[in-house]
């Protein structure tokens, strides 16, 4: 399960945006205390399974949202209360990135730039710890650590010239030697603008160009928190009435989601049966064996071979012996490249 940081400054509305996707009802007080949430991800696919299946369970993927204290200034330096915050924010795999942009004196672009500077001083101390750890070794002849400290010194170099980690290309053992400090500048990010009630259409462009300021594949979206957070408790289709006469058609969450699954290349499969329908999360480009995997590691141990359906073949041929006899079922092996919305049965033997 992937984990999404929401990061911002102090009243930006965090907490508020982490209500509106959680439906938590944290307390915007909050103590100085991170909030936890593991949410279901909306799939209307596992519905449909479910129904076509007569499953007795409908289970769907899950994404875990964590809403840490604030930013305060100077935290990147190590100050303050947020190193704890920090800390929360290195174990995410994403980050939303919160910005007020509700109220008058709301000023979204430096907002967002005081807090990019913020994850990327704390980035630099990050990296010059590392750096005079990977010294030392260097003066014990340590031949690795050479090239480590080049690669830390070109990373410094990118931050001082206020671009973040991820504005960069970097190869599968540069990467290995950041995942030991787990760089926040690093990390696929979604600007989220957090505008009054009726603001959303009108700030959409703006989240977008806000958001390439910070990564080239960073997504900005517009959300009303507060809305979207009071209508959390409603009837979904009451709700959805009520969000769209403010003009907001895709609530929050399927959009943050969609966003997040994106940056972080992954991709939904599907399983099916009388005991369950399911969606399950995996990395774009795994093959038949690594999704196998994440259903159970026996699975992958012992993987034979998946059928393999197409979602819409499947719905559309009604169930999955029509499909097969429509000769829609496939037959892949272990070299299989899953594909979006992949609907699976695994043979194995262990
Ligand atoms: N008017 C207005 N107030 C908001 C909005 N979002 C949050 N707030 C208020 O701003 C204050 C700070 O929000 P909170 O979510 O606690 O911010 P955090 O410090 O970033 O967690 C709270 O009193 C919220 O009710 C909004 O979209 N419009
Ligand atoms: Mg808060």
């Amino acid at each position: 399960m992937k984990q999404v940081g929401i990061a911002g400054a102090p009243y930006s509305g965090k907490t508020t945006f982490f209500n509106a996707l959680t439906h938590a009802g944290a307390s915007s007080a909050g103590g100085g205390k991170a909030n936890l949430a593991i949410v279901p991800v909306p799939d209307e696919r596992v519905d449909v399974l479910s129904r076509l299946h007569a499953s007795r369970k409908s289970v769907y993927a899950q994404l875990k949202f964590v809403d840490v204290a604030g930013l305060a200034k100077g935290s990147g330096a190590g100050e303050g209360l947020s190193g704890q915050t920090l800390g929360a924010l290195r174990e995410a795999d994403a980050l939303a990135v919160v910005v007020r942009a509700y109220g008058g004196d709301a000023d979204p672009a430096a907002e967002l730039a005081d807090l990019m500077l913020e994850l990327t001083l704390a980035d630099l101390g990050s990296l010059s710890a590392a750096a005079d750890k990977a010294s030392r070794k260097v003066r014990t002849g340590d031949k690795k650590a050479a090239a480590e400290v080049a690669l830390l010194e070109r990373a410094k170099a990118v931050l001082d010239s206020g671009r973040t980690l991820r504005s960069e290309a970097w190869d599968d053992d540069e990467l290995t030697v950041f995942r030991n400090f787990a760089p926040l500048t690093l990390k696929p990010a979604v600007v989220v603008l957090n505008v009054d009630d009726e603001g959303a259409a009108a700030a959409a462009d703006q989240a977008k160009a806000l958001a390439a300021t910070v990564h080239p594949d960073a997504e900005g979206l517009a959300v009303p928190a507060r809305l979207e957070a009071e209508v959390g408790g409603m009837p979904p289709e009451e709700a959805a009435e009520l969000l769209a006469e403010f003009g907001v058609t895709t609530g929050a969450l399927p959009l943050v989601v969609e966003s997040a699954y994106r940056m972080l290349g992954l991709l939904t499969f599907l399983t099916a049966g009388e005991d369950e329908s399911r969606a399950w999360e995996v990395r774009r480009g795994a093959k038949a064996p690594e999704a196998a995997g994440a259903i159970h590691s026996d699975l992958q141990r012992g993987f034979i071979r998946a059928e393999v359906v197409g979602y819409d073949d499947l719905v559309g041929a009604g169930s999955w012996d029509a499909a097969k006899a429509a000769g829609r079922l496939r037959v892949e092996g272990k070299d299989y490249v899953v594909a979006e919305g992949d609907v699976m049965n695994i043979r194995f033997a262990v």
